[in-house]
């Protein structure tokens, strides 16, 4: 089946912090193509690969990369198609240059960033899975399925919270 979301990082150093991105995809059915591509490094491969990304039947577009995080711009400059940033909290600056790097684009391009670290990369796969929604009404009741499931268990954990509570 073909990709229609494809994970882009910088180097194969971000890949531990981006599982949870991959699994989220997988979890619904969306087998990503999944990338190390350099805004830096491979220049030229990375332009080539957001050029052919439409017509390769890619939708959706998630760049991840830390520091001087350029990579979703990039990509962004080369496609229309929607492109999801996701700063990586790297060391020593812990996320906040990659955030404004990937954030702080000028108009007429748009990057969608995520947070850094924490809940940033499930944040990707789910953005980019609602972007599929919006066309695709098997995953909008999926994502809908999931938002309720979800729902669920946060109010069975605050009913835990309220036993504890009342017998301490
Ligand atoms: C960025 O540089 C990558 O996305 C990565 O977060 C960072 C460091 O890369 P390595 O030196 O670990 O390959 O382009």
């Amino acid at each position: 089946m073909t990709a229609r979301i494809a994970l882009l990082m910088g180097s194969d150093s971000d890949f531990p912090r981006l599982e949870s991105t991959v699994q989220t995809l997988r979890e619904f059915g969306e087998e990503p193509e999944v990338r190390v591509l350099s805004a830096h490094r491979t220049p030229e491969e990375a332009c080539e690969f957001a050029s052919s990304a439409r017509k390769r039947g890619l939708q959706v577009l998630l760049c991840a990369a830390g520091g001087a995080a350029h990579l979703a711009g990039v990509i962004a400059a080369h496609t229309s198609l929607p492109v999801i940033g996701i700063p990586m909290d790297n060391p020593p600056l812990g996320g906040l240059d990659a955030l404004l790097a990937t954030v702080q684009m000028p108009g007429g391009i748009p990057v969608g960033t995520v947070g850094v670290g924490g809940g940033g990369p499930k944040n990707a796969a789910l953005l980019a899975l609602r972007i599929l929604g919006s066309s695709d009404k098997e995953m909008a009741q999926k994502l809908d399925d999931f938002r309720e499931t979800q729902r669920t268990r946060v109010l069975e954990k605050d009913s835990q919270l309220q036993g504890r509570l009342q017998s301490s």
